[in-house]
């Protein structure tokens, strides 16, 4: 396994100077944050990403995400158009030998929780999703901030998209995602760059949305919409763990088997009841996913993929991006990597 971070690139407060000096960390996980979703990625910025980061002294490990257009998920005449500007985009990262690219199938909204700064007993903030209060959440006209949500939308179109939405249920979305895997898998062979879907977040339908990409049996479905190692899936415990129903380790091995875990997310949450939950330090005491297990899951499979530790706390005071600070995050990267020495000694 490799060990890397998410950089929001040269707007994140945190440097990739820092970032280096976590022990442990190789890679990078960025992205181009200033092309509006829809268009191709130019060479020249893409060649320019890498550059920076490999004049830090990393290399990057995966793309995440190239978000995927709107028409694309509701099944708009557009989307061919767009379709083809992300075959440009992965043909291009290949070109410069970008390995993975992450992405989601989530209709309008990404990660989605009810608050972004909430207190735990040590004094630390969290985000949380409270089912009571998501419910009682109107996107259209409360007003509503999701760090994951992108801002190339403005709130003025969210009306449109859900007035499209009315018409795209969940077997309608899988036409969608298998329309658009059928065309994209292909050039993503071609161009050597492994794709990993993300899971929901959470992983079941929020604000009468249709999410589908939540469980074993529908990463399963996922899977066999194109039987190929390049057809993958982002492994993200935090995503995938808040579900009560879902054995995180035990999917994570049974995919990995199947040569599709192409990306993995470490993030610990706490189930606190129904659906809720709340994002926890990474250690295994803290949260409802056993980490350890996690580790040796991947040492089952004899993962050499990415593997990220996914949002963090706030601690020690600081501010900064919710779930994406720099302090919990390489506390989680080293306890990772910590567990992982200890699993790779044990057996040899
Ligand atoms: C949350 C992230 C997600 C992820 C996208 C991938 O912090 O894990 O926003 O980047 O869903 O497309």
């Amino acid at each position: 396994m490799e060990m890397s971070f998410r950089w929001y690139g040269k707007t994140d407060s945190i440097p990739l100077e820092y970032i280096r000096q976590i022990p442990g960390m190789k890679g990078i996980v960025t992205a181009i944050y200033d092309i509006p979703v829809g268009e191709a990625w130019p060479m020249e910025k893409i060649e320019e990403l890498k550059k920076t980061v490999e004049d830090a002294g990393m290399h990057i490990s995966v793309i995440e995400s190239v978000p995927v257009h709107e028409d694309i998920k509701i099944g708009l005449p557009t989307r061919d158009k767009y379709i083809e500007n992300y075959k440009t985009t992965l043909r291009n990262l290949g070109k410069a030998g970008i390995p993975v690219v992450c992405y989601n199938f989530m209709p309008i909204f990404d990660w989605t929780r009810t608050d972004l700064e909430y207190r735990l007993p040590d004094g630390s903030t969290a985000l949380i999703f409270e089912e009571e209060v998501a419910k009682k959440m109107d996107p259209l006209t409360g007003e509503l901030s999701l760090p994951g949500w992108d801002s190339s939308y403005k709130k003025e179109d969210l009306q449109e998209l859900f007035d499209h939405y009315k018409n795209v249920d969940h077997e309608k979305l899988w036409e969608n995602l298998e329309y658009f895997i059928k065309e994209i898998i292909p050039v993503a062979e071609e161009a050597g760059v492994k794709m990993a879907i993300h899971p929901d977040d959470p992983p079941f339908d929020i604000f009468g949305l249709p999410r589908i990409i939540t469980n074993k049996e529908n990463l399963e479905r996922f899977v066999n919409l194109y039987d190929s190692p390049y057809n993958g899936l982002t492994m993200c415990s935090g995503s995938l763990g808040s579900h009560p129903d879902n054995d995180f380790p035990e999917m994570l091995r049974y995919f990995g088997k199947k040569d599709r875990v192409n990306f993995v997310h470490a993030r610990n949450v706490k189930l606190t009841g129904g659906m809720s939950f709340e994002e926890s330090a990474h250690p295994s005491e803290y949260g409802s996913v056993d980490m350890y297990e996690v580790i040796k899951a991947m040492a089952d499979f004899n993962y050499t993929g990415a593997i990220r530790p996914d949002h963090g706390r706030m601690i020690w005071g600081e501010t900064g991006k919710p779930g994406y600070g720099l302090y919990d995050r390489a506390l989680g990267a080293t306890y990772l990597h910590g567990l992982w020495e200890a699993e790779q000694k044990n057996r040899k």
